[in-house]
């Protein structure tokens, strides 16, 4: 890796200086003019720009046909499809217009390439076009910034209706822990000072807290199909972000402030296992793992899909590997494990 570096460095010098002399024998004013362009050469650089044009948009066509498998399947919570079609016509707009302005652009570059005798025309200005090229850009982004105001007051709209499952998510370096607010759905208090290693109050709750009893604190988060859930966000060190991708959310953890994102799971773990989307890409890894366990390499027992929650803020060096899974199942199978689970009052009298 060094080796090639400082070959990257030597190869960069070289440049520099190669076109450090070039601009030292411009500067020098002489008789020879064989470094001015001619018509060849803008013929040429003229060619060039069609040629750039092709290679950009190679590339995105190229990017897309091999790339687009690694998007996210379809949405997995009731806001998501709204957000996802928001992102596909705002996807869909900026590739137009980009795609028809720098076809112009690199044309008109072509088109009036320099050529001897020929005299650029001095064009003052013309007011209906500059109308017609303000207006619509102006009505297409306030339709997309309202109609992106919409979609985000809706999401972000953190209520109790409709008896929300209210779940706190606890971000540290460089784990998850998510705490069940119990039979009565309210979190006890909680404070970083008062955490207790010793006696395993990993969350800092306030024992004397009647809401505190019936909590439960667990590092895999179940959430029963079709119920909303109110998240609350918390963080012990640094700034974190819990990042749900398959249900298009997101919320940074802030030390020292308790901050919301609430969604609704439509989709079970099950159900999402069986998504086209998924099925391939679970065969696609499962291809490259089985190759790797040919040869005995580590990683490679088969693997299972599974939602996922994410830190989606660089936070330290293990902030790569700060994952929790996320397990969406039917209220039956919820309620079962809910009860599996033991509650913080019990933990903290077994641990008197
Ligand atoms: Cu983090």
């Amino acid at each position: 890796m060094t080796t090639i570096l400082t070959l990257a460095v030597l190869i960069l010098v070289a440049i520099a200086i190669w076109q450090m002399t070039k601009i030292f024998e411009f500067s020098q004013l002489s008789a020879q003019t064989s470094e001015v362009a001619n018509d060849e050469d803008n013929k040429y650089n003229g060619y060039l720009l069609f040629a750039f044009l092709i290679f950009i948009y190679g590339i995105t066509i190229f990017s897309f046909w091999k790339y687009g498998k690694m998007l996210l399947p379809e949405a997995a919570s009731e806001h998501g499809a709204d957000y996802d079609k928001l992102e596909l016509v705002s996807y869909i707009i900026i590739f137009t217009v980009q795609a028809l302005t720098q076809t112009l652009l690199h044309y008109f570059g072509f088109k009036y390439r320099g050529e001897k005798g020929k005299k650029a025309l001095f064009y003052a200005d013309n007011d209906r076009l500059e109308f017609i090229w303000t207006i619509i850009p102006v009505i297409t982004l306030a339709g997309l910034i309202l109609w992106g105001l919409y979609t985000w007051t809706t999401i972000m709209d953190v209520n109790d209706d409709d008896d929300p499952l209210i779940v706190e998510l606890y971000a540290q370096q460089f784990n998850w822990t998510a705490r069940y607010a119990g039979d009565d759905n309210v979190l006890g208090m909680a404070n970083v000072r008062m955490i207790d290693i010793d006696k395993a109050n990993v969350l800092g709750l306030d024992e004397a807290d009647s809401y505190a009893a019936d909590d439960v604190i667990v590092k895999e988060l179940h959430l029963p199909v079709g119920r909303k859930v109110n998240f609350k966000m918390r963080s012990q060190d640094v700034l974190h972000s819990a990042f749900m991708p398959h249900f298009r959310a997101q919320m940074n953890c802030v030390p020292g402030m308790i901050t919301e994102f609430s969604f609704t799971p439509n989709k079970t773990t099950e159900e999402m296992r069986l998504n086209a989307d998924v099925v391939d890409k679970v065969e696609r890894i499962n291809k490259i793992r089985s190759e790797k366990a040919a040869k005995g390499e580590p990683n490679s027992d088969p693997w299972e899909f599974d939602y996922i929650l994410l830190c989606n803020k660089i936070c330290g060096k293990s902030h790569y590997n700060m994952q929790m899974k996320i397990i969406v199942e039917t209220q039956e199978e919820y309620e079962e494990w809910i009860k599996s689970q033991q509650t913080f009052g019990k933990t903290m009298a077994s641990a008197q």
